[in-house]
């Protein structure tokens, strides 16, 4: 027989889906750099003191349509962290999804790589009870500007940072995903994930664009007018860039099956359920 989980619950459990749009979103958003997290005035206040601990809420009113893992690739950027958690949380509740929020921190002092870091973070994601179907991948030092600008669960990849202010609120070249990425799982599996091979400041998501091409996938974006996002001026020393990028671009379709997801090599160092986060530090090594 056939159980409906939903009923099985019991009582509390809403069945009704939630709104296919939201009705209670405000539009452009002021990007405010003070610290609120611990403001029981500030506007926000509410939403935060409903996450759950490890960083996951879902509507109580509706069961929501989308079930979404935020990872964010991390290092040495605190004061990020709690700038973009104050602005994101109350946005993804307006927006009704059932979401959590990983944070994947580099452990120790050698050469980042976020494509592993992101890799992790997915996989950490997948193992969660919840079942995420997609997956969203956010820097840490880009603030949304606008709640219409939906973390919903997308049919073809979605790039989301389609107008920084660093760029002038333009997108700067046609084949960008980083910033703010979604995806989902489905798709994420079937691009492998991102490339284990970038260490060192960037490259890693124009590998996952040519990734995406070459799975005949296209990537879609919200109207610039939406898709608008402040980068936090980086007070910290940025990470060097990596020499040999330009050269494992142009192979990126022929490694991507053996280099990605299924390869990121990494060991769980720690995994703490923080208040508006789940902080998972990882182990990745280091190029050798
Ligand atoms: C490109 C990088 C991308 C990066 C983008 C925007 O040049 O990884 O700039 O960077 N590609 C290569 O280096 C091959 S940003 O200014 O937003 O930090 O995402």
């Amino acid at each position: 027989a056939v159980i409906d989980e939903s009923l099985s619950c019991g009582s509390t459990t809403n069945v009704t889906l939630c709104a296919q749009v939201p009705t209670g979103l405000r539009g452009r958003l002021k990007v405010d750099f003070s610290d609120r997290t611990n403001d029981s005035q500030w506007e926000g206040a509410s939403a935060l003191s409903q996450i759950q601990p490890g960083g996951w809420w879902s509507p109580s009113s509706c069961t929501s349509r989308h079930r979404v893992a935020i990872v964010i690739p991390f290092r040495d950027r605190a004061e990020h962290l709690s700038l973009l958690l104050q602005h994101l949380h109350p946005i993804l509740q307006r927006q009704l999804l059932d979401y959590k929020v990983f944070v994947v921190e580099q452990f120790g002092n050698d050469t980042f790589n976020k494509g592993v870091l992101l890799n992790a973070g997915a996989r950490e994601a997948l193992q969660d009870s919840k079942d995420y179907e997609c997956l969203v991948f956010h820097d840490v030092d880009l603030i949304p500007e606008d709640d219409r600008n939906l973390y919903s669960c997308p049919t073809l990849p979605r790039h989301m940072s389609v107008a920084v202010d660093k760029f002038n609120y333009t997108l700067p070249y046609v084949q960008l995903v980083g910033g703010v990425f979604s995806v989902s799982v489905r798709d994420f599996v079937q691009l492998n994930g991102y490339s284990n091979l970038y260490w060192g400041w960037g490259g890693e998501d124009d590998d996952m664009a040519h990734r995406i091409k070459h799975k005949k996938l296209k990537i879609v974006r919200p109207p610039a007018s939406v898709g608008r996002y402040t980068m936090i001026r980086h007070a910290h020393r940025p990470e060097s860039p990596n020499n040999i990028r330009m050269t494992f671009i142009r192979m990126a379709s022929y490694r991507m099956n053996r280099d990605g997801l299924t390869t990121a090599k990494y060991t769980v160092v720690g995994r703490y359920a923080l208040p508006f986060y789940t902080k998972v530090v990882v182990d990745i090594g280091h190029n050798h």
